[in-house]
């Protein structure tokens, strides 16, 4: 006998499930990249029951430290960094971690096996936000290590956004949700803490061809080129032929910007300005998975010339401009970087 395939069981699409069916579609896999996956959701789960008290117990707050890129770190960017860095350590999947809360690469325990993977995350994207309860997340990026055995190294780090073999990242806002590719299509899982399952809840997702949302500061204006100033002006005039003016929104969380960008379409900037030519995102762990995830969704990225998974990274830390969303509001908004329009 078997049992009906109803929508019952479609509906339990747990992440685990869907991770190891991914894996079947290659016939050389080991189950490596399947666990590696795991253990980060299970990561996932560990900040988000803190980020879910933070509220409650003295968490709040900052360290009266700044990372690498200036920013100050707050408690929970702390305990994020360090539970990922932990639930992923010593399962044998990767070779050397970095993260933006640190200078240095991160590497694998001595008494721990090394594995063929290098992650590259960013812990808690967003964290200014964490005091207003605002969404915030983590981002991951996954690439094969170059080097053949031992210690990763910085070339098995520092690799282009084209060669990463899985991104994602986790959002803790009303809901928690686990969003990755590996290439084929882009799915997020919702969390079910009732079962504690992350569950499939958007299959295959498409960025819109063209959207009517634009999202960047508009705070930085006055100090952006008068081509970045022509494209904003360009998108609050009225033409109803092209759907402009667009709406605004910014939450000044990356993660959760991209993510809104992802399922309604439009454009999220972040471009260089007078004082920091490239910009403040970074491009191993903020810009490069985010691009990855947009494109295997259908949309673009680019630092307003060039394609953001094209650019061969020179340090770990490294900012580009981000341009990123649907196909056509990136092109456009290439077209007046440009001087083109
Ligand atoms: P601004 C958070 O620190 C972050 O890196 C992104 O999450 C966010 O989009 C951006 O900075 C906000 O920067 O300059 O608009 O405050």
């Amino acid at each position: 006998m078997e049992y009906p395939r109803t929508a019952t069981v479609s509906k339990f699409m747990t992440l685990e499930r869907h991770i190891v069916e991914g894996a079947r579609a290659h016939p050389d896999a080991t189950g490596e990249f399947s666990g590696l996956l795991h253990a980060l959701s299970l990561a996932a789960k560990l900040v988000w029951r803190e980020v879910t008290k933070a509220g409650l117990v003295n968490i709040l707050g900052t360290t009266n430290h700044k990372n690498v890129s200036g920013d100050e770190v707050k408690k929970l960017d702390e305990f994020a960094d360090e539970t990922i860095f932990k639930a992923m350590d010593h399962g044998g999947h990767l070779c050397v971690m970095a993260s933006e809360e640190n200078e240095d690469l991160l590497h694998i325990p001595a008494n721990y096996p090394y594995g063929k993977y290098v992650l590259i995350y960013d812990p808690l994207d967003g964290s200014g936000n964490i005091d207003a309860n605002v969404t915030i997340g983590s981002i991951f990026s996954v690439h094969r290590r170059l080097t053949a055995s031992g210690k990763g190294t910085m070339e098995d780090v520092l690799q282009p956004g084209c060669r990463q073999v899985a991104a994602g990242y986790i959002l803790f806002g009303s809901s928690m949700m686990f969003v990755y590719s590996t290439g084929h299509g882009v799915h997020g899982f919702t969390l079910d803490a009732t079962v504690g399952e992350f569950l499939l809840s958007h299959q295959n997702i498409q960025i819109p061809k063209k959207g009517s949302i634009y999202s960047m500061n508009e705070g930085n204006f006055n100090r952006w080129s008068p081509e970045m100033q022509r494209f904003v002006q360009y998108l609050k005039e009225e033409d109803k032929e092209s759907g402009r003016p667009y709406s605004a929104r910014y939450i000044g969380s990356l993660v959760a910007d991209v993510h809104r960008t992802l399922l309604y379409g439009g454009i999220y900037c972040y471009p260089g300005d007078k004082k920091n030519t490239n910009g403040k995102l970074r491009l191993m762990y903020e810009n490069n998975p985010l691009a990855y995830i947009v494109e295997n969704a259908g949309g673009a990225a680019s630092d307003g010339r060039k394609r953001i998974l094209d650019i061969q990274p020179g340090s770990l830390h490294q900012r580009t401009p981000l341009f990123i969303g649907s196909r056509d509001d990136v092109s456009i908004a290439e077209e007046f970087i440009d001087g083109k329009r």
